[in-house]
């Protein structure tokens, strides 16, 4: 397919200022930092997801090889995963970075200045089976509707940190990257011959700009099996005023009709926002609709 003429994103060592970083991740959509975790986070994170892994999971969902595993709501399932990742030094600085927003507004007299701090959006493992086929190439605030109309490279509601729990490789099903695509408009379509691949040692990581088109690679592997836990970090600002998840308990929304079920929040967003394990949330409350699988 002629995917070697773009050459790797940009790699830094764990430690590096974050200018140098910032440098290379607005200019380019995506970097790799290295040794990100070291082998005895990941041994931990392992064990700790191990018993979903064997509950043999599949989401279902078209958008993942049949031959990818995920498990997802890392958050509530590996504390390992949480500090190692989520309260990395390096990852704070990114998410604060892109994703904080800044807004002075008047209430009556005053002039307020806000600042919105961002949000945990989603925190999964990939986990590549041989033979799987590539994911399509996508942008990750695509479920947010976001629109990139100014070149902006900052014009992006999500940032992604993808953790390689195993080696990935070409072969493997190693995360495509398109270098440059973060700053592309809505109408260019990406294409194979534009991507890079994100190979990884185990603890190493991708950051990965919202707007920055990417997917799971594919794996021509017979044996290998390919794992990334990703976790995507959205603004602030991307919920709702009132939290209705802690106004209604879930006994109480499964009483009312359908119509009020979805303005709560049980119905997910197309494509892809407000999901539980890839799921409509509402599966776990209507009887009649569980076949409903779509999230685009
Ligand atoms: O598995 C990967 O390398 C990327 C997965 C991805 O982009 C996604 O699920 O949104
Ligand atoms: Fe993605």
């Amino acid at each position: 397919m002629g995917l070697t003429a773009v050459p790797p994103v940009e790699a830094f060592a764990n430690g590096t200022p974050m200018e140098e970083v910032f440098e290379a991740l607005y200019r380019d959509g995506a970097v790799r930092i290295k040794g990100l975790l070291s082998q005895a986070a990941i041994d931990e994170i392992n064990a700790e997801i191990k018993p979903y892994f064997d509950a043999d999971f599949n989401s279902g969902l078209d958008v993942f090889a049949k031959e990818t595993k995920t498990v997802c709501g890392l958050a509530g399932k590996s504390p390992a995963a949480v500090r190692a990742i989520l309260q990395h030094p390096m990852v704070k600085a990114a998410v604060d970075d892109v994703l904080t927003i800044k807004t002075d507004s008047w209430w009556g007299d005053s002039r307020n200045s806000c600042t919105s701090p961002p949000l945990l959006s989603s925190f999964f493992t990939v986990r590549v089976g041989p033979g799987s086929a590539r994911q399509g190439l996508h942008r990750d605030d695509q479920d947010h509707h976001a629109t990139h109309t100014h070149g902006d490279p900052r014009e992006t509601t999500k940032l992604g940190c993808i953790v390689a729990t195993s080696k990935t490789t070409r072969a493997n099903g190693a995360t495509e990257i398109v270098p440059g695509s973060h700053v592309w408009d809505d109408e260019r379509k990406p294409t194979p011959e534009e991507c890079t691949y994100g190979e990884m040692d185990p603890g190493d990581c991708l950051f990965v700009m919202g707007n920055c088109y990417h997917a799971a690679g594919g794996n021509t592997t017979v044996d290998e099996r390919r794992s990334v836990i990703v976790a995507l970090f959205c603004k602030g600002v991307y919920r709702a005023e009132e939290n209705q998840f802690l106004a209604v308990s879930k006994e109480q929304v499964a009483k009312y009709d359908y119509d009020v079920q979805d303005l709560l929040g049980w119905k997910a967003s197309a494509p892809f926002c407000g999901w539980t394990d890839f799921r409509n949330p509402y599966d776990l409350i209507r009887k009649d609709n569980l076949a409903q699988r779509d999230l685009f």
